[in-house]
């Protein structure tokens, strides 16, 4: 076994960064719809947290964001022409509701670009990547093409396999690794993937009655088997109460890192049985069962969970320290009972080293918190050294994208600037640039034709 880190990638914010209510089922998207929002400031926090978690001595990654508004998908329904101005102006006066969902900035949230297995769970020994359809929502659907791009440039060779994205119906909807947990050891040994989605097409699933199950178990099956994980993968159903509190993701209420899962008492619909899977998984391929910490509603109520983002955190392995680091969005400090149950964890638990704070406002009150901004590959120091970009944080890229950010991005953006033409040009320019800053590439339809 070759040692491996895993590196977590995170989505740079574009430029667009708007809240628009698109997400019905996403409690945060619904109550701050409407309002002004800072791209620039969004941006900073994300960086501000890569920088971070790179300077505590993990490996962090980037990715860039899409060009937004996107041209090409209002040109598929018949908005097309040489006069941006006029375009967006058409579309504002015809279709308002498809100007905000052309201009979201939602591929921020990488942790539903794609579902990746690294290398040593799948029988073929290659790591599998499928970009996620993300068919329940368009302006979340319109994500894959670019993901897809964007993945094949940066994870180039022999030791990857690139899947298309599942057929974008109904029955197989994915949102990729927000509903995907990988236990391991070592990050570089073997593991197996648990697999979480909220109904059943073939509609033997218990339902939530207020709002939409967005995972469902064919697409999650359907990846199970592209990236040949037989008996390493298990899975396992949302609780429908969860979804209808606002959980409309698993890492919304359950994350994991190497052999831990951290999860509340209602995360999944088979508590106990799931765990009885995991561990009957996890003997076979880690010679050991899980550890758990299982959050009782009584300490924290799915309310608060989905008010705090509690388990949107990341659970990191910092290099020379025992337990596990807990990196959560400052929600947490404001919910008392939320509060109190982290100061306890840091206190008592062994298995927890400290708790890490972090504002990502701009991000949360669109629903991503830090599990949303990233997506985890497994990497050995060759892969690492070979990426087919310059996408590893370090010093100098952090001064450089800080730079590139405050020359580019707006400090306010209200609903009715997604008519500004002058926004199309600003943000070509600002990606235009990204792409040479990261050697990339080109990766954007507007570098294309
Ligand atoms: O898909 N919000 C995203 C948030 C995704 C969070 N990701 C994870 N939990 N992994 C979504 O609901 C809101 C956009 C708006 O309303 O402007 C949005 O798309």
């Amino acid at each position: 076994m070759t040692s491996a880190f895993e590196v977590n990638f995170d989505g740079l914010v574009g430029p667009t960064h708007n809240y628009a209510g698109l997400s019905f089922g996403n409690v945060a998207s619904s109550s701050h719809g409407g309002l002004a929002s800072s791209p620039r400031q969004a941006a900073l926090q994300g960086l501000e947290k890569m920088r971070a978690l790179q300077q505590l001595g993990l490996k962090q990654g980037v990715l860039p964001p899409h060009e937004r508004p996107h041209l090409p998908t209002l040109e598929r329904l018949g908005f097309a022409g040489q006069d941006v101005g006029k375009i967006l102006q058409r579309v504002a006066a015809e279709a308002p509701a498809l100007l905000a969902i052309v201009s979201s900035a939602s591929s921020m949230w990488v942790a539903n670009a794609a579902t990746v297995t690294p290398y040593p769970d799948s029988s073929d020994g290659k790591t599998h990547l499928t970009p996620a359809n993300l068919s329940s929502m368009l302006h979340r659907a319109i994500e894959v093409d670019t993901t897809s791009r964007v993945l094949e440039a940066i994870f180039q060779g022999a030791d990857y396999r690139h899947h298309p994205a599942l057929p974008a119906a109904d029955s197989f909807a994915d949102e990729g690794a927000a509903n995907h947990t990988r236990f391991c050891r070592d990050y570089g040994g073997p593991g197996i993937e648990l697999f979480v989605y909220g109904r059943s097409a073939a509609g033997r699933a218990e339902q939530p009655s207020r709002f939409p199950a967005r995972q469902t178990r064919e697409a999650s099956a359907a990846i199970a088997r592209l990236h040949r994980l037989a008996d390493r993968a298990v899975f396992a159903q949302q609780h429908p109460q969860a979804i209808d509190a606002g959980v409309f993701h698993n890492d919304v209420i359950a994350v994991g890192n190497r052999a831990l899962l951290f999860y509340h008492e209602l995360a999944f619909l088979d508590g106990p049985g799931t765990r009885v899977e995991l561990d009957a998984a996890a003997v076979r391929h880690l010679d050991r069962p899980l550890d758990y910490i299982e959050v009782p509603k009584a300490a924290v109520s799915l309310e608060d969970a989905v008010a705090s983002y509690l388990f949107n955190s990341q659970l990191i392995s910092v290099p020379a320290t025992q337990g596990v680091s807990i990196v959560v969005p400052a929600e947490c400090r404001e919910r008392p009972a939320v509060y109190r149950y982290l100061q306890s964890l840091q206190a008592d638990n062994p298995l927890v080293e400290r708790v890490i704070y972090f504002d990502l406002r701009q991000s949360m009150n669109n629903g991503g918190g830090p599990a949303c901004l990233r997506l985890r590959v497994v990497l050995n120091q060759t892969q690492i050294d070979t990426l087919g970009a310059s996408v590893i944080l370090d010093e100098a890229l952090y001064q450089r994208l800080k730079e590139w950010i405050n020359l580019h991005y707006r400090d306010r953006l209200a609903p009715a600037d997604l008519r500004d033409p002058a926004l199309v040009a600003e943000s070509r320019a600002a990606l235009d640039e990204l792409t040479q800053i990261l050697g990339l590439g080109s990766i954007y339809d507007f570098q294309t034709v």
